[in-house]
């Protein structure tokens, strides 16, 4: 071999040392880390010491790849995505960024070199629960994929100073702790006190002439609040791209402050400080929250202000002037949450910027787009006119005038259908006055779209029929997916070493329909028996943690049979309990039958202000006693309550899941992301035909995949028929004695009061039809148990079901979006 064609391990080592990922380099910053930033030595240093020294050996290698693609971003004047979200959930940091940054393998022989339990440090990581399910998870899987195919991004939040609440479970019920997790420190954020803007509330508007003797108008609020910016680098997967999640944090104006000292009144600018405060303080804990909470409003427009402000200024400091804002930037509000951007932007144009009406609508119409993430109505925002008027009244008129504008479009358009104009309006006027957000969004936007095929359609369809008939073109879909450096390489790293060794490398982690080469795999008894083992060793793992946990032993050999998210009665877990219910009773019926053995597993928060979902928990937990100690059961089925699933615990559930329970009623979850998360790791899925169920069980295989229930077609026909629960609880014997079996006081101690609300709503109400898909959920469970049964043909679906997810990376969502929706391009890093 010539000089020239130096062997590749040496120049790796050189570019390792060079950029600080050697091993020798990562000892030496940590120990740097440890003793600078933490002013701690080895021997007195706390697991928390060596968690932050870890982080910030680890951040420190960010930094280089971050300020670089600034700067290239700014010189090429990129455009921009503007992810705007209420949520961000991303899970720890830690062992993400290394995985993205290549380095784990080096990073664990470093620790262990200097004597570190590698995996102590990393558990010791909070996470910051900024969000509450899948639209919070959604957004941090997005930022992922988006710094991964180097698309210059930057996520607005808010820097909730508590995030999710912890779940314990106490006597079998939720109680909810709050979640300080900043009290440690952060090691991954960098606070910019310098990008501050202000945020006016309240007050009133009032015209005045201009210069030039136009008309204007100012507004003058009664509160000013400060927003700080607080930036957190997302990382791309092996690439040199950093892109931005910067969250905003409320702080009084020091403005305000002055005032109140000058007239003597110091408690009152403590006051005002206070108040200020708790606009980030909390995090709403609804997943489909239900709107009208004051504060709730206020944090949505403190958001949206400060980041519309900072993309006007960044527009100054790279392109110049405001006319070319959307070539600039594209904003991507994530529900209706933060749609009140669209009559931000237009205020911050004309009021602030000179702009006069049209040249500003011009411009806003251009940049939104705008995702819908739910139909259920309950979950679809309006403010009373009045909140909105007190609160934000400049934005009231401008909504006024943008309905107006849109109003005698609609009219025109539509000839005398005044009923269609009543339901297009931005205010609805049935009853109190209120503006929807939806109706807001869905004009304010040039691009709408859905997350899942089926919800995209019932979207055009249903809740914005009226508008789909005006403007066809305006409608998409982009169904959600999950990251697979999370979900797959961090969660499930024994799956992901011989997914990489099955397939000859690691190309899939970029590119997921790479999985696709498992599928000549398949059969091979040698892959079948390592799998087997992969799978075994994760269940092991969850065992153990459950055991520590909750007490409850498992069975790793048993059908580990989970649903997981957040507790509501459209997902159904009540259903899941009747099933286990049956178990119950055939195994007390025939205790000699030979029936496959299983481990049911829920996880889950529920909203603290829902009792019935609370109530589900509880009953989940009072089958678990009954269950678990009766000793003619003898743990051929146990059942768990998982405490506080977020992301973190979730990475222990995904890799041991053999059966995924996504049993929604069809039509009524959007997409769901926690069955591609399972699917992605092997489970089978149980599933209904709803959100993206649908599309999961066109690309695995329909022999693949356990379906049952109504098709969202036939959920509303029976709607539209009458439906009538107490008929199924007459006709089938088996259901009524499940259900009578809960009211018997059996499994709350002789009570036969306390699930009554939960049977009652079921017998006479079942707004969510567990009735009418009960006998067809039972009988597919047989199937499940008989497929399990057949280990070869269990574990060759297992494997078929992971070689078919390359649909559901987010890479190929954020792919969709930059094509047809935003229009942007990668803006490559070189590292
Ligand atoms: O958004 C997920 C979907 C899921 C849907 C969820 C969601 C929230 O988490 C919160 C509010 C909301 O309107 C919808 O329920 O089906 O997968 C991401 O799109």
């Amino acid at each position: 071999m010539s000089m020239a064609q130096s062997p590749e391990p040496l120049d790796v080592d050189r570019e390792r040392t060079r950029t600080g990922m050697s091993k020798t380099a990562l000892k030496q910053g940590f120990l740097d880390n440890l003793f600078y930033i933490q002013g701690r030595f080895r021997e007195v240093a706390t697991p928390h010491d060596l968690y932050m020294a870890a982080a910030y050996t680890t951040r420190d290698r960010i930094l280089e790849r971050w300020i670089k693609s600034a700067q290239r971003y700014k010189t090429n004047q990129s455009r921009t995505v503007c992810y705007l979200s209420a949520e961000f959930l991303p899970g720890p940091h830690l062992a993400n960024n290394l995985v993205n940054l290549g380095i784990v393998e080096t990073a664990t022989e470093a620790a262990h070199e200097l004597g570190l339990d590698f995996d102590a440090i990393i558990a010791e990581e909070a996470e910051p629960g900024l969000g509450n399910g899948g639209l919070g998870r959604l957004a941090a899987c997005f930022m992922d994929s988006l710094s991964t195919l180097q698309i210059p991004s930057i996520g607005y939040g808010i820097r909730y100073e508590f995030g999710i609440f912890d779940q314990t479970i106490e006597d079998g019920w939720q109680v909810e702790k709050s979640d300080n997790w900043l009290r440690n420190g952060n090691p991954w954020e960098i606070p910019r006190p310098k990008i501050r803007f202000p945020v006016l509330y309240g007050g009133y508007t009032e015209q005045y002439r201009d210069h030039d003797g136009r008309s204007r108008t100012r507004w003058v609020p009664a509160q000013i609040i400060d927003g700080v910016a607080y930036d957190t680098p997302i990382l791309g997967y092996g690439v040199g791209n950093v892109n931005l999640l910067r969250l905003w944090k409320a702080e009084a104006s020091e403005s305000f402050d002055f005032q109140a000292f000058n007239v003597g009144d110091y408690y009152g600018a403590v006051h005002a400080k206070i108040e200020a405060e708790t606009i980030s303080k909390v995090l709403y804990p609804n997943d489909e929250p239900e709107a009208g909470k004051e504060l709730r409003l206020k944090q949505q427009f403190f958001f949206v202000s400060c980041s519309i402000q900072d993309m006007i200024r960044l527009q100054f400091n790279t392109v110049g002037p405001l006319d070319s804002f959307a070539e600039k930037f594209v904003i991507q509000l994530n529900d209706t949450h933060p749609s009140l951007a669209i009559a931000e932007l237009m205020r911050l144009l004309m009021d602030e910027h000179d702009m006069d009406w049209d040249r500003a609508w011009d411009i806003t119409h251009r940049v939104f787009c705008y995702t819908n993430h739910t139909l259920l109505p309950e979950a679809l925002e309006t403010w009373s006119v009045s909140l909105f008027e007190r609160l934000l009244p400049r934005h009231l008129e401008i909504v006024y005038e943008i309905n107006r504008h849109f109003l005698d479009e609609v009219r025109v358009h539509f000839l005398g259908d005044e009923d269609r104009v009543r339901r297009m309006s931005l205010i609805a006027e049935d009853g109190e006055r209120r503006v929807r957000m939806a109706n807001l969004a869905v004009v304010g936007s040039r691009a709408v779209n859905g997350v899942a095929a089926l919800h995209s359609e019932l979207v055009k369809t249903t809740l914005f029929k009226d508008f789909h008939d005006f403007w066809p073109d305006r409608f998409h879909n982009v169904t959600n997916g999950v990251t697979p450096r999370r979900f797959m390489v961090v969660a499930n790293p024994r799956l992901s070493r011989l997914i990489s060794e099955t397939c000859g490398s690691d190309d899939w982690i970029r590119d997921l329909d790479r999985l696709r080469d498992l599928e000549a795999h398949a059969m091979d008894s040698g892959l079948h028996e390592r799998w087997h083992e992969v799978k075994i060793a994760a269940k092991r793992d969850l065992a153990a943690w459950l055991k520590h946990r909750t007490g409850v032993l498992l069975d790793p050999e048993a059908i580990f049979d989970v649903q997981a998210k957040r507790i509501h009665e459209y997902k159904r877990q009540h259903l899941n309990l009747l099933h286990i219910i049956r178990c119950y009773q055939r195994l007390k019926q025939s205790p000699n039958q030979d029936m496959v053995p299983r481990a049911f597993i829920f996880g889950g928060k529920a909203a603290p202000g829902y009792f019935m979902a609370k109530l589900i928990i509880k009953l989940i937990n009072a089958v678990a006693e009954v269950i678990n100690n009766d000793p003619q059961i003898n743990g051929f089925i146990r059942v768990v309550f998982m405490p506080d699933f977020n992301v973190k615990n979730g990475q222990h559930l995904y890799p041991a899941a053999n059966l995924s329970e996504q049993i929604s009623l069809a039509g009524k979850e959007a997409s769901g992301t926690g069955n591609m998360k399972f699917s992605m790791n092997g489970a089978l899925t149980i599933g209904t035909l709803d959100g993206a169920n649908v599309e999961i069980r066109e690309e695995v295989g329909k022999e693949n995949f356990f379906l049952f229930g109504m098709s969202a077609e036939e959920v509303s026909q029976r709607q539209r028929e009458g439906y009538h629960p107490w008929e199924h609880y007459a006709k089938d014997a088996e259901l009524k004695s499940d259900i009578d079996l809960i009211n018997s006081g059996l499994f709350s101690h002789g009570d036969t009061q306390l699930f009554r609300p939960l049977t009652d709503r079921l017998v006479n109400q079942d707004p969510f039809m567990v009735l009418a898909d009960y006998r067809a959920y039972i009988a597919c469970q047989d199937h499940v148990a008989e497929a399990y049964r057949d280990h070869r043909h269990w574990t060759r679906m297992s494997i078929l079901n992971v070689a078919r997810m390359g649909k559901f990376s987010s890479d190929r969502a954020i792919r969709e979006y930059a094509e047809h929706i935003w229009r942007t391009e990668p803006h490559p890093i070189d590292l």
